[in-house]
């Protein structure tokens, strides 16, 4: 029986920080967490069976408490995998892959500095496609100014340095994906794949290309053609003057 329910929908930016994460901790398939998709009603509320209210993804847990914001959903598998208590837990670590949050203070400070980064630009970048890209249109007042990406971009040029040496090929790479990569993948996928904004694309950003180009090749972040819904991808990569 599953012990955990995770409310997702398979595409979304924060829920797929989830989804990857899972992937690589080897944790997908657990009979203990159960993955639930949401539907998006037109007001955009994501509804499913026992979810409360708000944003996705939510982890519902045993005791009826919920979870309801993505790193600290990534914070509390990583917890139970390091400490587990109950047996459920002890399961879920039995299989799990070693400490994605590195593994002493010091990694553990740059897997906080690169998920810190990465979540400020996610947020800039999501407030920009609100103000200009063509599928806010009829829901939100547009602004040139505010839909501007230097900002996110400034993000990037500090986030290239972190990436210096890593993601070279080295197999033993594979070991040490931690959860900003997954949170930072995600976004970069998103940014690109759907609102067509290459974030990478700077020659500038050397490390970062190659973190990205590695990691897209990864089971966990393989994308079919149809992953978004046709219409959302169709509005996404419009920018409107
Ligand atoms: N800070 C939240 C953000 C989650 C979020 O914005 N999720 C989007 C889907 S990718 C959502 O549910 N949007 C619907 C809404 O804003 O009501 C987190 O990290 O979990």
């Amino acid at each position: 029986m599953a012990h955990l329910e995770l409310f997702v929908f398979t595409w979304g930016l924060y829920p797929r920080r989830i989804l990857i994460y899972l992937h690589e901790k080897g944790l997908l398939n657990s009979p203990h967490i159960k993955v639930a998709q949401v539907t998006i009603s037109p007001t955009a509320e994501m509804i499913a069976p026992g979810k409360p209210k708000g944003t996705v993804p939510i982890l519902a847990l045993p005791d009826g408490t919920f979870i309801k914001q993505s790193v600290a959903i990534l914070d509390y598998f990583e917890d139970i995998c390091d400490n587990p208590e109950e047996d459920w837990q002890k399961d879920i670590a039995a299989v799990a892959k070693t400490s994605m949050r590195g593994r002493n203070a010091r990694d553990r400070a740059t897997t906080r500095e690169i998920l810190a980064l990465a979540d400020e630009a996610t947020s800039m970048f999501g407030f920009a496609c609100h103000k200009g890209s063509k599928l806010f249109l009829e829901m939100e007042l547009t602004n040139p100014v505010a839909s501007s990406m230097a900002i996110v971009r400034r993000s990037m040029k500090l986030l290239e340095p972190y990436y210096e040496g890593r993601f070279e090929g080295d197999s033993s790479e594979a070991e040490k994906v931690t959860i900003a990569d997954c949170v930072f993948f995600s976004f970069l996928q998103f940014s690109k794949e759907l609102y067509g904004v290459d974030l990478v694309a700077d020659s500038e950003l050397r490390n970062l290309r190659r973190f990205y180009d590695a990691f897209k090749e990864r089971d966990s972040a393989k994308i079919p053609e149809d992953f978004y819904p046709r219409y959302i991808k169709e509005l996404a990569p419009v920018w409107l003057e």
